[in-house]
């Protein structure tokens, strides 16, 4: 069956979309054709102000000319190098500045092309690691329940969402998961972090408890959980899992593609929790999403451990990409953008209004919850008897029809604008939701 957009001459069938309904998609197709600043354009003319960007991923807002020069330059003078035994200036530089912005520890840089990547690599090391220095016992994995860490094998064992997993066999073995910290009968309409719900890190010890330390390499989780529907860590639990992972020895990996570069008001959320992992992996707003680009920040023990061992190549891994020109021209140009507008702490002044728009939307029909941080927030929704998700999903067509671009995840609505987003536009954000959700 061929399906067609009329008007644009475009046969929709060859495509099968990623994370999405394909069939409902092709009946009723929603195209956006160009992107300026704040906003889209769809294939109809309309604009459409993105609340999301895009996908967590345009933290500097849309067609930023310094990033397309950069790599239209980078392009014209160097397409590729190649990564293994071979470099070129733009990744060392890259990963300088990266490393100057990380928390003082971490100050090693291994370049990916996607979140996904960043977690299997980060997972990788965490292995390797222990294997370089004498402990190669430790293998389990640790993840949370209702985390996302993309959708490779390494991701989707750590991970905890249900229909990312249950498709695919039996996934890494070894892996164990902590409790979620999600829980509206202490915590809804929250401002910030909750006050109710550090002792969830202590499920940590029952988990040493049961495998023994020696059996256990490293914790992995998202600071603030993006993709679940925006889940805000109690205050001190992240600090609790620093300090219990410190007592066992055990790596903390915070997978920060979401809450990296500026997205809670300071560069990482390592920054704005005062919390230090061992690793963080990183994408999306590493290139503004210009080009694809991961990374994993490393601390120094990690990579000192591997360049004492045997001469040659210390870490059998690496992709054809890491490192391309043209992401590390557009990282290369995201950093000098967010430096000079200021767009790492831009979420700190931001985040009061942000804050105050959203629980303004407490009271209107099936909110059960709204929650905020920097400039993330999330308004969960009543489901629908016996009909799960559906209620945000009319919430999302309709905002969109109206010019405003959400995401919905369960029945769950999760913002993420832009960093440039004034406050005008976050006042339109918000009333667009308001005259969806009275409806809904
Ligand atoms: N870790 C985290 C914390 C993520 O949010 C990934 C890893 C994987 O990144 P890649 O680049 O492989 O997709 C992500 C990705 C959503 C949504 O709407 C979130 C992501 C991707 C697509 C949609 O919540 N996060």
């Amino acid at each position: 069956m061929a399906t067609t957009k009329p008007g644009l001459d475009l046969d929709l069938e060859a495509f099968w979309m990623p994370f999405t309904a394909n069939r409902q998609f092709k009946a009723n197709p929603r195209l956006l054709v160009a992107a300026e600043g704040m906003h889209y354009v769809a294939d109809d003319g309309r604009k459409i102000l993105d609340a999301v960007s895009g996908l967590w991923c345009v933290n500097a807002g849309h067609g930023r000319k310094k990033i397309t020069e950069a790599v239209q330059k980078q392009v014209a003078e160097l397409d590729f190098a190649p990564g293994f035994q071979m470099g070129h200036p733009g990744a060392f530089r890259l990963a300088h500045r990266l490393a100057e912005i990380a928390p003082a520890p971490l100050k090693h840089v291994f370049f990916t092309n996607s979140g996904s990547e960043s977690v299997d690599t980060a997972l990788k090391i965490a292995l390797a690691y222990h294997r370089v220095r004498g402990e190669g016992g430790r293998q389990r994995l640790i993840g949370r329940e209702r985390g996302y860490h993309g959708v490779g094998f390494g991701g989707i064992s750590v991970g905890g969402i249900a229909n990312n997993r249950k498709f695919f066999g039996s996934l890494l073995a070894g892996v164990d998961h902590l409790p979620h910290t999600h829980d509206l009968s202490h915590n809804a309409f929250s401002r910030g972090e909750p006050e109710w719900g550090a002792h969830f890190a202590d499920a940590l010890e029952g988990l040493v408890a049961l495998h023994d330390k020696s059996t256990i390499a490293a914790v992995i989780v998202e600071p603030v959980a993006g993709s679940t529907g925006v889940l805000i860590p109690p205050k001190g639990y992240l600090k609790r899992l620093r300090e219990i992972c410190d007592k066992h020895q055990l790596l903390l990996i915070f997978d920060e593609v979401i809450t990296g570069f500026g997205r809670l008001g300071a560069p990482f959320a390592s920054h704005y929790f005062d919390v230090v992992p061992d690793m963080i992996t990183l994408a999306k707003g590493l290139t503004n999403a210009a080009v694809p680009m991961g990374a994993v920040l490393v601390r120094d023990e990690i990579y000192d451990a591997f360049m004492k061992g045997p001469d040659g190549i210390e870490l059998f891994h690496g992709y054809t990409y890491s490192g391309h020109p043209l992401a590390c021209a557009a990282g290369n140009a995201a950093l000098d953008i967010y430096r000079e507008e200021g767009l790492f702490t831009r979420g700190a002044e931001l985040a009061r209004y942000w804050g105050d728009a959203l629980h303004q939307l407490r009271g209107l029909p099936h909110v059960i919850d709204v929650r905020n941080l920097g400039l993330v927030g999330a308004i969960e929704l009543e489901p629908i008897a016996g009909r799960p998700t559906e209620r945000a999903v009319n919430v999302f067509r309709q905002a969109f029809e109206k010019g405003v671009l959400i995401r919905t995840t369960g029945d769950t609505i999760a913002l993420s604008p832009p960093l440039i987003v004034e406050k005008s536009q976050i006042d339109q954000i918000a009333e667009t939701l308001r005259t969806t959700l009275k409806a809904a």
